[in-house]
């Protein structure tokens, strides 16, 4: 009796569920698959029974490993227009925040955004979103933030929301208003802030448009007492919180975020002993961002030791974004957060995996294989999981799995 829609064979399965080794590895292993779900996972010396008997479609894996799909949490993916220029103005010795202050950065994104309509922003979007899923990302999270306005930043979530439905991918959105000040508030930022937490936000709840929301904590952003303003009407109206906080500074953001239960505080290379506690107590996901520390030649590393010895759990993602980071490469992320980061290569992929589940959410769903999970997986050819965050530039993806159906071979 077939009770398992989808059986594979002849795997070595990273589970990447904790209590084991680092990987959770089940060598020879076996996994099942039943209406989209992780239905049963072991040795293949365990399976009650025969394959064919147990499962209507049985896989073949060649000696390959199975990991569970990549999970990107943080991204700016949708935006009109590049960054180049800039880039090229910082290799003559601008810093990011010269740029930003003399209305490049962010403001410039926000003009082309702005000019941009919904099929624009998709078009735009598809091929960072494409490069993504080819390495086996099931789910991206995507910030709004370069329209700032209410009509540019609901078009953003809009068009995050259309490559959810037009993709294999899960599309979580995250409505970021508070980004940076635009130029018809200069001058005015607690006038910004007031739009943003009492219009803006109410307005792209209401439209169904957000699943989070995000403050840029930082000098050229916003002050921590503007942050909290943003957070609390995010959690009158039940969204849940996450702020980029100490990036370029230490502005007490990460403490913030963690009073206000956050899921993740990101970037933190100026994060605090304190801030460090306060995130481990309220159970608030260190997200790291190697693509923007790389790109921005930060020479001050997150304190990765203190993450460690408070317990507080590490996810990595690309923060793929035209100015600070145009990465849209997850797995070179995984071997930065290695090789800058000093992470070992099973907090790395747990960083795209587990942990980044955990940052959306999604913990108790999906970034392990275990019974009962979203089975979203990917195949790789490798001979060792080490090698995902040892080998630059390689893809040794071999098949996509999301919810049980082979998306990518
Ligand atoms: N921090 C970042 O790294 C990005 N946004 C943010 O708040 C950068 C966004 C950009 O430069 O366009
Ligand atoms: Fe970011």
């Amino acid at each position: 009796m077939a009770d398992w829609d989808d059986l594979w064979l002849d795997a070595h399965l990273a589970t990447m569920v904790p209590g084991g080794d680092a990987y959770g590895v089940i060598a020879n292993g076996a996994l099942a698959v039943r209406e989209g779900r992780i239905a049963w996972v072991g040795a293949h010396a365990d399976l009650p029974g025969a394959p064919h008997a147990l499962a209507r479609r049985v896989h073949d894996a060649r000696g390959t490993w199975i990991t569970p799909a990549l999970i990107d949490c943080h991204t700016h993916l949708v935006y009109a227009g590049d960054r180049a220029a800039e880039f090229e103005m910082r290799l003559e010795g601008a810093s990011y925040e010269d740029v930003a202050r003399a209305g490049g950065g962010i403001l410039s994104t926000v003009r082309a955004t702005r000019a941009a309509d919904e099929d624009a922003l998709v078009a735009a979007a598809t091929p960072r979103l494409e490069a993504l899923l080819s390495e086996g990302v099931t789910v991206v999270e995507i910030k709004s933030g370069y329209g700032l306005d209410l009509d540019t930043e609901a078009r953003m979530l809009a068009a995050a929301r259309r490559l959810g439905r037009d993709f294999p991918v899960t599309v979580v959105t995250t409505f970021l208003g508070a980004h940076a000040l635009p130029p018809e508030y200069a001058g005015r930022s607690g006038d910004y802030i007031a739009f943003v937490a009492d219009r803006a936000l109410p307005e792209v709840h209401r439209q169904g448009l957000a699943d989070a929301v995000d403050v840029f904590c930082e000098r050229i952003g916003f002050s921590a007492a503007e942050t909290e303003r943003v957070l609390a009407a995010a959690r009158a109206l039940g969204l849940p919180v996450k702020v980029h906080a100490e990036q370029l500074s230490d502005q007490g953001g990460a403490a913030l975020a963690a009073r206000y239960a956050a899921l993740s505080a990101d970037h933190l290379e100026y994060l605090s002993d304190e801030g460090a506690r306060a995130m481990a107590a309220a159970g608030t996901v260190a997200v790291l961002l190697p693509g923007a520390f790389y790109t921005l030649r930060e020479t001050r590393l997150p304190p990765i030791e203190l993450l460690r010895r408070h317990g507080v759990p590490i996810a990595i993602a690309t923060d793929c974004n035209p100015g600070s980071s145009p990465v849209t490469s997850l797995l070179l992320m995984i071997n930065m957060a290695c090789t800058l980061f000093r992470l070992t290569p099973a907090e790395a992929l747990a960083g795209v995996t587990r942990e980044a589940a955990r940052a959306l959410g999604l913990g108790a769903e999906r970034g392990t294989l275990a019974t009962g999970k979203v089975a979203d997986f990917v195949t790789w050819d490798i001979a060792r999981p080490a090698e995902l965050a040892y080998r630059v530039g390689a893809n040794p993806r071999r098949q996509v799995v999301r919810t049980g159906t082979i998306v990518g071979a």
